[in-house]
């Protein structure tokens, strides 16, 4: 048995304990003026909590997690499963500790002061000594603790502080949460010295008519009773000074308490510049307690945000405006570092979702560190900020259990009590896939009590109904529900509550499907606000793949552009030998792991368009301000033509002065040059001056109308003309010399993460469509014109395929013709499939693009020229999948750097990749890394491309975007430039 205290206690396996010898979380910034204690500390990983420490050190860097940084001790993905077989509260035997010790010279004018220490982050038990003996306890793997070191230690002298870090514990039963086990301290730890006399927590309430409320709660940890102290206030230069309500508790009493009483400070602000996502206006507030003479004992600094957040009926209001939710879930997460993220990397988060329109983070699933809300504060974007309660493994038992009730309430009230005076935080959320039992109820009235201006949501508790009055959520927020559900909810008169979806639209790999349809529905329906895309992070964890470790801090700089360096690689679940994992499920976010946006950041952006071309009449354009708060003089146009036969003109823009909801028609900015052809115009919106977020001339939307359609398409048989005759094999395959490969029918595409979690692959395989073979039935050849007919035989039936081949100025005219038996009901594509000859580098295009779009992710790629390196044009999705592929195309062509090559015209607007690839090659690799570019492109013109959908964790795509059985028919030219 061991004789220490708090090892005696075994915490780890005591759901009731969730704090020993810990100070009550409060909102004062204790950062300026502390001891950092980041660094190297000297560390060992002990195999239990309880073995003994020996005196082999080596050491490990605080913040951080040891599973990233050389101990055997690997990070491990799960998601819904926990990674041990013990139930709650149980954990295993086998259960990794890292001890941290490091020797602080506590400043010799400290003296006298109070002297605390400060655990950013710990996971999932802390145990704390100082000189050996015992200091605190703490669980709750997000949040700060704080331990009161007066009496441990002494100012100008050496002490030996130590942190134990229990991986596993009862409280990993309520932290299931669906990204990578670690184990570490992975927030700041600092040290900072208080007058005995302090400020011990401060509340701000601003609302949006310029009312400031400050109370401030003073403790005295000398146990002393001073007289004639106060606390004043300052906010923007203008002293604010204590309200008359000064309540002193134990006034009348001679027993001393640590406690002292509350300050409060009243004003109110004329002229107030309110806060909001648009225009996160903030003031600095200081707030000061003073000594009977003045002297300022203690202080502390906030930026106030005045801003109000309210539900009324079934709208969730900011400053009484029903806001649209834009949202994103955002985990801590960091490719070399793990959970640890800097200042730096958080500011470069929010920067780029306000880059792309998002206006809205759902701290998935547990509180963010501290400067996640400062930097929401100041950049603008709401926050839902989740508590740190996931038991989704085993979520009914713990949901009712009264020995985790103790948790529940800590976690949520200590987020609370830490978050409370940030403008940006708009909704408190209980946690994530818990079930729904009493420990959310007696949570929610909690936060009732403590905070009533803001709304409560859990996921969880909607799940009950989403009209359903109970205590614990004040939004419908369901998770991946169908869109038709959502506006059925909305129409049926039921609606009691917001609906904004907690998740949806789940990004993995090639993803995000029929986002702007969702968007579309929620502008229109009342009712509905919008919802938090599942997720921001693609979780991969740069991997050296000669020795399968984490490269940790030494693999900065060792990716570009989404993509690892060479002998490197993104890891996913199971990738660190572990054998219980949930595979590439954790790669599932809108960026890359080193935060190149992927093709769904420019889908959103243009769905979140602050400005928009309605529509194109009486030879103008409506334009319109689709923003809540602002006008539109923080932007500056650019009007562009682009015209099908590859002329381009441009013009300023000058904005019209709108109102957020007003719309107006401006003329036409161009004379539209005669002739047929389609033209297209293009409204380049950017960021006319520097924005916290941006800097002046960055791309904000590019919305676009189309003023002239194209002229009819040519009839389906072209006239054979002089030129080349036209050559086929035995086997009826087009003979060309650019082409290694000729145009084959396909009907596979290398299965994507939804097609493959959504079940479709595995249909695609039952019918065989991804082993077809093909045979010739029957080639003819007349008037110069070769028709072949070809049959591909699947499990599920005969594919009938024809081609004809007609020599054409210039070319080849290749007519195509594809039945798909009924049976197959949803195929991935139908299309042509052929190979180049190499060193065609470049692909030009008139269609949507630049980016990767898919037919129902294509709404943000504006109809243009194009012109893309073919390396480019792939997307390095960690598991590789289809991917690169352009929608709209009309035609395009393929170069060499001298300008020979080829040249493709498409019947009509058609889907089209080009990618170094096939869709074999794609299929039979696990890891990008492992992708061999081939010499040539390899080339797919779809007559019907299905679309992407969210079925990996989700809806599949609506009815509209599948490919049906029946009769495809396309038709393209091919020309040698
Ligand atoms: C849902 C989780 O809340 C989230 O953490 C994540 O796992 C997401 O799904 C999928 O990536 S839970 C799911 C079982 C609906």
């Amino acid at each position: 048995m061991t004789s220490d205290p708090l090892l005696a206690l075994r915490p780890w396996e005591a759901p009731e304990v969730t704090s020993w010898g810990r100070l009550p979380m409060n909102a004062v910034d204790r950062r300026s003026g502390a001891l950092p204690l980041d660094g190297d500390w000297r560390f060992q990983l002990l195999p239990a909590p309880d073995a003994p420490v020996s005196d082999v050190w080596t050491s490990s860097y605080v913040p951080g997690v040891w599973t990233m940084q050389g101990t055997d001790d690997l990070p491990q993905y799960t998601n819904v499963r926990m990674p041990f077989a013990e139930y709650p509260p149980h954990s295993p035997a086998a259960n990794p500790t890292g001890v941290y010790e490091r020797a602080v010279d506590v400043p010799a004018d400290w003296a006298g002061r109070r002297i605390v220490l400060q655990v950013g982050a710990a996971e999932s038990v802390l145990l704390v000594h100082v000189d050996g003996r015992p200091a605190g306890v703490s669980k709750d793997s997000h949040l700060a603790a704080e331990f009161d070191l007066t009496g441990l230690v002494r100012a100008g002298e050496r002490a030996l502080v130590r942190l134990t870090v229990v991986k596993w514990s009862d409280a990993s039963h309520i932290e299931d949460q669906d990204q990578w086990w670690h184990g570490g301290v992975t927030r700041s730890v600092l040290l900072y010295a208080t007058d005995p006399l302090h400020l011990a927590d401060v509340t701000v309430r601003a609302g949006r008519y310029g009312d400031l409320r400050v109370d401030c709660r003073v403790r005295d940890a000398g146990g002393t009773l001073p007289a004639g102290w106060y606390v004043s206030g300052e906010l923007d230069g203008h002293l604010l000074t204590q309200d008359t309500e000064f309540d002193r508790a134990n006034a009348d009493d001679d027993r001393v308490s640590d406690f002292l009483g509350e300050a409060r400070l009243l004003t109110d602000v004329p002229d107030v510049r309110t806060w909001n996502a648009e225009t996160p206006e903030l003031y600095d507030l200081t707030v000061r307690l003073h000594r009977a003479d003045g002297g300022v004992a203690d202080a502390s600094r906030h930026r106030v945000g005045f801003r109000d957040v309210e539900i009324v009926e079934r709208d969730l209001l900011v400053n009484g405006e029903r806001v649209f939710v834009r949202g994103v879930n955002r985990h801590d997460f960091h490719p070399l570092t793990g959970r640890t993220v800097s200042p730096g990397d958080l500011r470069a988060d929010l920067v780029l979702l306000k880059r792309f329109g998002f206006n809205a983070i759902r701290t998935a699933h547990y509180p963010g560190d501290p400067a996640l809300y400062d930097l929401a504060d100041e950049l603008g974007l709401y926050v839902v900020d989740e508590a740190d309660i996931e038991s989704h493994d085993h979520a009914h038992e713990i949901a009712d259990d009264p020995r985790y009730l103790n948790a529940f309430v800590d976690r949520v009230s200590r987020m609370v009590l830490r978050d409370k005076n940030h403008p940006s935080v708009i909704v408190w959320s209980l946690g994530n896939e818990s079930d729904y039992g009493a420990n959310h109820d007696a949570a929610a009235g909690w936060v009732r009590r403590h905070d009533p201006t803001r709304p409560i949501q859990y996921e969880g508790a909607a799940k009950r109904g989403w009209a359903d009055p109970h205590l614990a959520s004040d939004i419908a927020c369901p998770m991946y529900a169908p869109l038709e559900d959502c506006v059925a909810h909305a129409l049926s008169g039921e609606q009691t509550k917001p609906l904004i979806q907690c998740e949806y639209s789940h990004a993995m790999g090639n993803s995000n499907g029929t986002l702007a349809d969702h968007w579309a529905a929620i502008e229109s329906t009342p009712g509905l606000q919008g919802g938090f895309i599942w997720e921001f992070w693609d979780h991969g964890i740069l991997q050296r793949v000669s020795d399968g470790r984490p490269a940790g801090r030494a693999g900065a700089g060792l990716h570009d552009n989404g993509v690892a360096a060479p002998g490197h690689r993104w890891a996913y679940g199971g990738d660190f030998g572990e054998t219980i994992h949930d595979g590439a499920f954790i790669a599932d976010g809108v960026v890359f792991p080193d935060r190149t946006p992927k093709p769904v950041m420019y889908e959103h952006r243009e769905i979140a368009a602050p400005v928009r071309l309605e529509c194109f009449r009486h030879e103008g354009v409506v334009i319109g301000n689709h923003q809540h708060f602002r006008g539109l003089d923080w932007l500056a146009g650019e009007w562009e033509l682009s015209l099908a036969d590859g002329g381009v003109l441009t013009a300023p823009a000058k904005l019209p002065d709108l109102r957020p909801g007003e719309t107006t028609a401006v003329p036409l900015p161009f004379e539209l040059p005669r002739g047929g052809g389609e033209a297209w115009l293009t409204l380049r919106v950017t960021t006319a001056d520097d924005e916290p977020w941006a800097p002046r001339g960055t791309v904000v939307c590019l919305p676009q109308v189309r003023l002239r359609a194209a002229a009819a398409a040519p009839g389906h048989s072209a006239r054979a003309a002089r030129g080349r005759p036209v050559e086929v094999d035995a086997e009826g395959l087009l003979v060309h010399p650019l082409l290694t490969s000729a145009p084959v029918l396909s009907l596979w595409r290398a299965p994507t993460d939804n097609d493959e979690l959504g079940g479709a692959a595995l249909r695609w395989r039952t019918w065989g469509l991804d082993t077809l073979v093909r045979k010739v039935v029957d080639v003819r050849q007349a008037a110069g014109r070769v028709t072949v007919h070809a049959e591909y035989a699947a499990e599920a039936g005969v594919v009938r395929h024809a081609q004809v081949f007609t020599p054409v100025e210039g070319g080849i005219h290749v007519e195509e013709r594809a039945e798909l038996p009924d049976a197959l009901t949803d195929v991935a594509r139908v299309g042509s499939v052929f190979e180049t000859v190499a060193g065609l580098d470049l692909m030009e295009w008139y269609g949507q693009g630049p980016w990767e779009s898919y037919p129902d992710r294509s709404f943000g790629a504006p109809v243009g020229h194009h012109r893309v390196a073919v390396a480019e044009l792939f997307t390095p999705y960690l598991r590789p999948q289809e991917s690169g592929g352009r929608h709209g195309v009309r035609h395009f062509t393929l170069s060499a750097p001298d300008a020979t090559g080829l040249a493709v015209v498409l019947d009509e607007p058609r889907q089209v990749s080009v990618t170094r690839h096939r869709a074999d090659d794609l299929t039979a690799v696990t890891h990008h890394d492992q992708l061999v570019p081939r010499a040539g492109c390899v080339v797919h013109l779809d007559a019907a491309h299905r679309g992407l959908g969210t079925a990996s964790c989700g809806p599949d795509t609506s009815p509209s975007y599948l490919v049906t059985p029946g009769v495809h028919r396309w038709s393209w030219t091919l020309r040698a430039l």
